[in-house]
């Protein structure tokens, strides 16, 4: 009997869960448990880390796992490696539902940076008011910096800041270029740092910077081992459909 496990988090995790529900496929759909209140989804839901590869290896082979998404984002670097492990290990099908990373157009002003610390370096010494849109878990390489204002977009109100002068702005999302716009006017942000997490539910901000001159330190992705990839939920379904069982679909 096949069963997918869908690993989320993202806008397309999302759109995924919905499709796969409406064509009655069985599936489970997983979180990590990072966000108090994770948008809920018409598939079962489990919610938790599974306990490394050999947590989500155990998994796999006691709920009967046939295949798995990995729709997680593109730097949730651990999952994705921690599911091409475990579908080797129980010769499970793995497919990865990614997006592809932004591309500078013409307007933009993007510092590219290759990680998180190296975002904090390219802000330099002098005082800027910074708007820092990567969450809540990496703001303590922000630390060093105490001299910036910075601006934070979180998903749960935080607890005390690592960051003496911040303030910080509790929404999900989706985000629009009005509205970032109007954000960044109102704290007159000088600078925008953002992962390139591709995808439609970030951009916004993106394109608020543009239209205000604004530069973009961009943090590129970090390097995820060799899988199968697609890059839209179609492909996920047509993957389904020949990927060995017969899913009904
Ligand atoms: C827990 C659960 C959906 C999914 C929505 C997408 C879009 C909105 C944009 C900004 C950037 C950021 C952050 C962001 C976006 C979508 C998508 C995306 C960025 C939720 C969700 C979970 C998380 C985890 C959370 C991280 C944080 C990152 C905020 C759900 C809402 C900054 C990434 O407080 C924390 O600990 C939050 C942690 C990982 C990054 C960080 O380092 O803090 N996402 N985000 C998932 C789980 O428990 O498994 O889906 O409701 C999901 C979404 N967040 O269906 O509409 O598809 O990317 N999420 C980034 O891209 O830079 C905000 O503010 O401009
Ligand atoms: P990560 O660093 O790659 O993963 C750390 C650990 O969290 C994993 O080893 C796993 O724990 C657990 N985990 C991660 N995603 C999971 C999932 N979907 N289901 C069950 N366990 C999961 O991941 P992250 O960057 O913290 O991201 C956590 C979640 O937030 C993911 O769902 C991701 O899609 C979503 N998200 C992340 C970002 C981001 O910027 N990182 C942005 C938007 C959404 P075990 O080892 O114990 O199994």
């Amino acid at each position: 009997m096949p069963h997918l496990l869908i690993l989320g988090g993202t806008t397309e995790a999302s759109a995924l869960a919905k499709i796969v529900y409406e064509q009655g496929i069985a599936a489970t759909f997983s979180y990590a448990g990072r966000v108090a209140a994770p948008k809920a989804q018409p598939l079962p839901t489990r919610v938790g880390g599974f306990g490394g590869v050999e947590g989500l290896t155990r998994y796999i082979r006691d709920n009967g796992i046939t295949h798995v998404v990995d729709a997680t984002h593109p730097f949730a670097a651990q999952m994705s490696a921690n599911a091409v492990a475990a579908c080797a290990a129980t010769g499970t099908q793995l497919v990865a539902l990614t997006r592809a990373p932004w591309v500078p157009e013409v307007g933009d002003n993007w510092i590219h940076v290759n990680d998180i610390g190296a975002a904090a370096e390219a802000l330099g010494g002098d005082r800027k008011r910074v708007f820092l849109a990567i969450g809540r878990m990496h703001l303590d390489d922000f630390a060093r910096l105490p001299q910036h204002f910075y601006l934070l977009r979180l998903v749960d109100q935080p607890g005390p800041l690592p960051l003496p002068d911040a303030q910080a702005i509790v929404d999900t999302g989706p985000f629009t270029v009005e509205g970032d716009r109007a954000l960044m006017e109102d704290y007159a942000i000088d600078i925008v740092v953002s992962k390139n997490a591709g995808g439609t539910g970030a951009r916004a901000k993106l394109e608020a910077a543009r239209a205000l001159g604004l530069p973009v330190v961009m943090i590129d992705r970090p390097d995820l081992p060799d899988r199968m990839e697609v890059h839209d939920v179609d492909a996920v379904m047509t993957w389904l459909a020949h990927a060995g069982t017969d899913l009904g679909v």
